[in-house]
């Protein structure tokens, strides 16, 4: 496969105007018109002569081509791999092409495609040229009309914008046309065909208007959408509050389907979600479903503004919408829930997974420079760091610049596609600021490493903080600049409260770090004190100070900042857990570390704090999380060490916990507030550690919790804790039983999927294997495979590492199936693979022959290609 390199973008050669499509439904035989209304780009840098029109296409079948209303001789056109290449002797004229699909056939979830015998599209990021021929690229932005034919079994007919004519053919079927009036690239297009149903509500705008707002889903689920529904309302509302963007069509409509290969996707007044990302029910949803509902619901909302109205010049600038929209939906959910879980959640994924990316085979800059498959960079790395750099904008303008620099941005490129370098220049001029190094995070790969030190002189009451940054290599990329990194930070003093940093009385401050070693000196500061690092994780690098046991659980104690807080907890627990590893190895007796005990013992006696805080400061790092402490991984080292930390903790502390559940296990109605998802988060936590112990009686608890049976996130809570805790019997009669009361629930049969394959002790091989042939398991679910092979071979570390390398064969056997049928999941699910350099020598053999096993199985997609030939190199 070709690469695609940033330096190469060209501006089209021609614009599309208007873009009219007429669609015969069909399943094997959807029979595809267009009628673009295309002229030459004048901003194009061609010569006079005419150039060829490119038309991407891919799976087509091509029936005709006409130009001004004059079919097109076969010597004025050539097919080609992947498109069409036109000869044209106008500099505009109207081109009419008709081509047939075949929904059904895709298994691919690109384009066009049934679900549940639902037609669905997906057209973000090159889905488009599925459908049709057509310049299928951003930077091309054009008004779309759409009329639906179908037969009459398919009452429901949608597309973009707002609904301009319906009737019924001469032969009895539906026809429907929609017309959006805001020019738009073909990745937003979007067309659903059902039987569905819909529940509808209504948002008054800032500027009085009215918009319908709708949510369609299959009969079935109608009475999962409250929550959805709600959370649009809290969504518009929160974007003209807090960023002054009003919604501008008169409807607003979001489909649930079935299967789907991300999340959600914000097409143009017709936003497709994925069902597990948009339906719940206090019976059938998790309080993590819940609020993952609210920010997905959010997120694409959001998107109206930045992506739909904004969007972006090339798939190089994907970030440009996504690391701000993820940004954005990461505020409001601080806004309607607890702002520091929801830091401390956000922190997590990112030390995981995206530091895991960045040190990987597959690192690229926030804004990568090249791609062979554009859907493998709908990564951490794009969303989540992306997000982070937006945010370090926002730390650097302060709040009101940060606003007038998104009023600036959006009212100046009103309908354009522009790039990452659109929106710092927007920043920059709206505030006078220069944020030109700055620029290195959209260009640098890498996760930054600062080393602090510091040094107080008692004579002259100077405090010293000298801080060194360095960007390690990644593929591709050596010798890093300096980064401009802010670095907010406190002092605290021997009482716990932070010091006054100056005579202003300010005790918070956020330094800018710019140079490779820097120094700050803070004067009249009367007693040493104790630094605050990196508060509320300002800024998306590993910070490494070295702080002692006594003053990490000074900082669980007194730190003022939240996320700071937890991280001292955290440091004391990787330090611990990192000890122990080593024991483990040297085949030394392991010793329960006492520090940690006690920090975690003062936390959970702590009633002053927010449950929902306490309850994250006492999880210990994930096995996931062990990986990213540098060195080689050794997975049965990382297991041992835990699950003795885990084990002691819970035996040690077993009348807190105890204590601390029964005070919580109040009946109540359910209900997703803050306060109450805080409550339950915490009451689960200890009950999880309750049957840690083992104990009948905390089985028991478990046992009583899941028979009272009043809502998923106790039961699922419960469930899960006697999966892993209990006997394998009694485990499976648990299972069987919840599956027969919830087996016409997708959602929660992906959940009750999910628990098991996950499960470090019953989720072994040969169950997931068993689980696959389940009669609920599909493999052409994304879902169902994220649910299965997705949760052993990424969140089951204990199963999947297994010494004898059975989880990593596995792995490879189900990828090269997956990319058959669906290439852009198979690239995905191959990821745990591809870290196959970090692992210690046996293992590390056995997961690069797994991969090499990929590699040599016959034709691999563009996408899986790229993966495993990166990995590999
Ligand atoms: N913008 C959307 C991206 C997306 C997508 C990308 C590749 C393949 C399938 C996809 N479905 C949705 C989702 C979002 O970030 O809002
Ligand atoms: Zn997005």
């Amino acid at each position: 496969p070709r690469t695609i390199y940033l330096k190469d973008y060209r501006a089209p050669e021609y614009l599309v105007d208007r873009t009219e499509l007429t669609f015969d439904l069909d399943p094997y035989a959807t029979l595809v018109k267009s009628r673009l209304s295309v002229r030459r780009n004048p901003d194009a840098n061609g010569t006079d002569t005419l150039p060829a029109l490119w038309l991407d296409g891919v799976d087509l079948e091509l029936l005709s081509i006409a130009i001004d209303g004059e079919l097109l001789p076969a010597h004025r056109y050539t097919e080609k791999p992947g498109g069409l290449l036109l000869n044209v002797d106008k500099s505009a004229f109207v081109l009419e092409v008709q081509t047939r699909i075949a929904p059904e056939a895709n298994t691919s979830l690109e384009g066009l495609y049934l679900s549940n015998g639902m037609y669905c599209t997906q057209c973000e990021a090159e889905g488009f040229r599925k459908i049709t021929f057509y310049p299928d690229r951003p930077d091309v932005m054009s008004v779309f009309t759409t009329t639906i034919v179908a037969p009459a079994n398919y009452p429901v007919l949608l597309s973009n914008g707002n609904k301009i004519d319906s009737g019924t053919t001469a032969d009895g079927r539906l026809t429907v046309t929609w017309e959006d009036p805001f020019a738009k690239p073909s990745y937003l297009f979007a067309l659903v065909a059902g039987d569905l149903q819909f529940v509808e509500d209504r948002f008054v705008t800032c500027s009085g208007r009215e918009v319908t707002l709708q949510l369609y889903t299959e009969p079935k689920n109608i009475g999962k959408c409250e929550h959805a529904m709600t959370s649009l309302k809290h969504s518009m509302k929160w974007d003209e509050e807090v960023y002054g963007r009003e919604y501008d069509l008169d409807i607003f409509m979001i489909v649930a389907v079935d299967h789907f290969n991300m999340g959600a996707m914000e097409n143009k007044g017709l936003n497709i979600f994925n069902s597990a990302c948009v339906l719940a029910s206090p019976e059938t949803a998790t309080d993590a479903a819940f609020q993952r509902i609210e920010a997905i619901v959010a997120h694409e909302y959001f998107h109206n503004w930045s992506g739909n109205r904004v969007t972006c010049r090339d798939w190089f600038q994907l970030s440009l919408k996504e690391g701000f929209t993820v940004f954005r939906d990461a505020e409001f959910s601080a806004d309607m829930n607890s702002r520091a879980v929801k830091r401390i959640e956000d922190v997590t994924v990112l030390r995981t997974a995206q530091f895991a990316e960045d040190a990987g085979p597959m690192a690229h800059p926030v804004r990568p420079d090249s791609y062979m498959e554009i859907s493998n960079f709908y990564t951490l790395t794009v969303y989540e760091k992306g997000a982070e750099v937006v945010r370090m904008i926002h730390t650097i303008l302060g709040a009101d610049g940060f606003r007038r620099g998104s009023d600036l941005y959006f009212e100046r490129h009103d309908g354009q596609a522009v790039t990452c370098e659109d929106f710092i220049v927007a920043m920059e001029d709206a505030n006078g600021a220069d944020l030109q190094q700055f620029r290195r995070w959209y260009s640098q790969a890498g996760t930054p490493v600062l080393d602090v030190e510091d040094t107080y002189d008692m004579e002259t009451q100077e405090y010293r903080l000298t801080i060194r940054q360095h960007t390690p290599d990644s593929p591709g990329q050596v010798d890093k600049l300096p980064l401009h990194i802010p670095v907010s930070i406190a002092l605290l003093g021997r009482s716990g409260s932070a010091l006054p940093l100056d005579s202003s009385g300010e005790v918070e401050r956020v330094l800018h770090v710019t140079e490779t070693c820097q120094e700050f000196v803070f004067g009249n500061i009367p007693e040493r004190p104790l630094p605050s690092l990196l508060r509320g994780f300002s800024a998306p690098v590993k910070l490494r100070y070295g702080y002692s046991v006594e003053q990490l659980l000074f900082l669980m104690r007194h730190d003022s900042d939240p996320f700071n807080q937890w991280d001292a907890g955290q440091r004391l627990a990787f330090d611990a857990l990192s000890s122990l590893q080593q024991a483990y190895r040297n085949g030394t007796e392991l010793e329960l570390p006492e520090s940690l005990i006690d920090g975690l013992s003062a936390v959970l006696e702590n009633t002053r704090l927010d449950p929902a805080l306490v309850a994250k400061m006492l999880a210990l790092p994930s096995a996931q999380e062990l990986t990213e402490q540098g060195g080689e991984i050794d997975a049965p080292a990382i297991i041992a060490a835990r699950n003795f930390v885990r084990d002691g903790v819970a035996k040690t502390l077993k009348p807190q916990f105890r204590a601390r559940y029964e005070a919580l296990n109040v009946q109540k109605p359910y209900c997703p507030t803050a306060s109450d998802i805080a409550e339950r988060s915490l009451k689960n936590t200890c009950l999880s550690y309750l049957c840690a112990t083992g104990d009948q009686e905390m089985l028991a608890l478990a046992e009583a919790q899941l028979a009272r049976d009043d809502n998923m996130t106790d039961s699922a809570a419960a469930l899960a804790a006697l999966v892993e805790f209990g006997p394998a019997d009694k485990a499976q009669a648990h299972l069987d039983a919840f599956y027969r009361q919830w087996q016409q629930d997708t959602q929660v049969v992906e959940t009750w999927f999910g628990l098991q394959s996950s499960s470090p002790t019953f989720g072994t091989l040969d169950r997931v294997r068993a689980l696959m042939q389940h009669s609920a398991f599909e493999f052409k679910n994304p879902n169902k495979v994220r649910a299965v092979i997705g949760g052993f071979a990424m969140r089951n570390f204990a199963q999947f590492h297994a010494p004898d390398g059975s989880g990593y064969a596995f792995l490879a056997e189900q990828v090269i199936a997956l990319d058959k049928l669906n290439p852009q999941i198979a690239a995905r699910i191959v990821t745990p693979l591809t870290r196959w350099r970090k692992y210690r020598a046996e293992q590390s053999t056995q997961i690069q022959a797994a991969l090499k096993t990929v590699r040599d199985s016959g034709e691999l997609s563009r996408d899986l290609y790229e993966v495993v030939s990166k990995s590999l190199a």
